[in-house]
């Protein structure tokens, strides 16, 4: 039925923790960067979280020991993880994939499904979106991503990860058993190592292996699982795409070039990250209570100040009106500010708050 028919796209950053790091110093162009624990000379203790391309030339990947990292490539940067800086990335990102989509999910820190089925006529149209899609995000956020675009949310997502870095996969519905058929069973989505092993023992590998398999074998091995495995190796995936999760808060923070006190600059500036908020919570379709004021002074003390408003509100002038009272008890004229922070949270839906009026 050709009403069921689907385009999804999975957008994925590239090596997200390292990109970012790079964009932020133009130094580490070309070098070696890993991001995760401090590698203490090779004594340190926990993870790498992720590395750039050149790193993992080395053989340096996620979850690997940081003092394994530094036997593979000392020469290589280290950078601590900054999490709060790439989150704040992340929700950029987020909200400018949302407005191409009909129906979002952010899957992770850095990557998210869109539906888009109503939005393009056909596979060539998505493909013209997802080059639309890359080059916003290059042009905005200095960064690359790799995109799929495919029937359903698994073959979209296999689909983005098979030419990284910077790569472009559509597989159209009737390429579907094709593409998957000669890929390792990792590349399902929950098949880890155990599975992995396991199917090794009856003589399966691939993707096609599977679809090959006569299923009530697979389910006798492997319960529902089993028969999941089966329908996935056929590309078949019926699950939608839906928001999930939704963020707790959003928050944007400036550190102002030069230490101030000049009260003018400092609410043009609590202004403007309102507004920053505002768009992002908006395109959300989120009415927030909760607002949170940061602020910094020089000697780098750190005040956060929050109201909830009896009310839940979508309304910019309920957030710029709220920042600014909450921020007079941090105003003194012998303490120079050196960042501001806004945060809303305390979210409703749109839908939830529809139905309460
Ligand atoms: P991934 O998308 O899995 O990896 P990546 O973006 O670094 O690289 P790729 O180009 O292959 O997509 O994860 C996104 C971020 O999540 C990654 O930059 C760092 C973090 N992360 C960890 O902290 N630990 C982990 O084990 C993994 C896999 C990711
Ligand atoms: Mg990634």
């Amino acid at each position: 039925m050709s009403g069921k028919r689907r385009i999804i796209i999975h957008v994925d950053m590239d090596h997200f923790f390292t990109a970012v790091e790079e964009r932020e110093d133009p130094n580490l162009k070309g070098k070696p960067v890993i991001v995760g624990a401090d590698p203490k000379e090779g004594k340190g203790w926990g993870v790498v979280s992720t590395c750039n391309y050149k790193a993992r030339k080395f053989g340096i990947g996620s979850g690997m020991p940081i003092s394994r990292a530094w036997k593979l490539c000392p020469e290589a940067i280290y950078r601590p993880v900054n999490y709060m800086l790439y989150e704040g990335v992340s929700s950029e990102i987020m909200s400018m994939l949302r407005k191409y989509a009909e129906k979002f999910e952010q899957w992770s820190i850095d990557e998210a499904f869109l539906g888009v089925t109503s939005k393009v006529k056909d596979y060539d149209e998505a493909e013209a979106l997802a080059h639309q899609i890359k080059r916003e995000i290059l042009e905005k956020e200095k960064i690359t991503c790799s995109i799929g675009v495919g029937p359903n949310k698994l073959v979209a997502k296999i689909a983005s990860d098979i030419q990284k870095p910077d790569g472009l996969t559509v597989i159209k519905e009737e390429d579907v058993e094709g593409f998957l058929a000669s890929l390792p069973v990792r590349k399902l989505l929950w098949v880890g190592r155990k599975t992995e092993q396991k199917l090794k023992r009856i003589g399966i590998k691939t993707i096609g292996d599977i679809a090959n398999h006569d299923p009530t074998v697979l389910k006798e091995n492997f319960g529902s699982m089993g028969t999941q495995l089966y329908l996935m190796a056929h590309g078949i995936d019926r699950s939608e795409v839906e928001e999930r999760g939704e963020a707790k808060s959003v928050s944007r923070d400036l550190t102002f070039e030069e230490d101030t006190t000049d009260l003018e600059f400092v609410f043009d500036a609590l202004d403007k990250l309102s507004d920053d908020v505002y768009k992002d919570v908006a395109t959300r379709n989120l009415w927030f209570k909760t607002v949170t004021v940061k602020v910094r002074y020089e000697d780098f003390e750190t005040h956060t100040h929050r109201k909830t408003l009896p009310f839940a509100t979508n309304r910019l002038q309920d957030l710029q009106k709220t920042v600014k009272l909450l921020v007079q008890d941090y105003l003194r004229p012998d303490r120079k500010i050196r960042l501001v922070g806004v945060r809303s949270s305390n979210f409703a839906s749109t839908e939830k708050q529809k139905k309460l009026i």
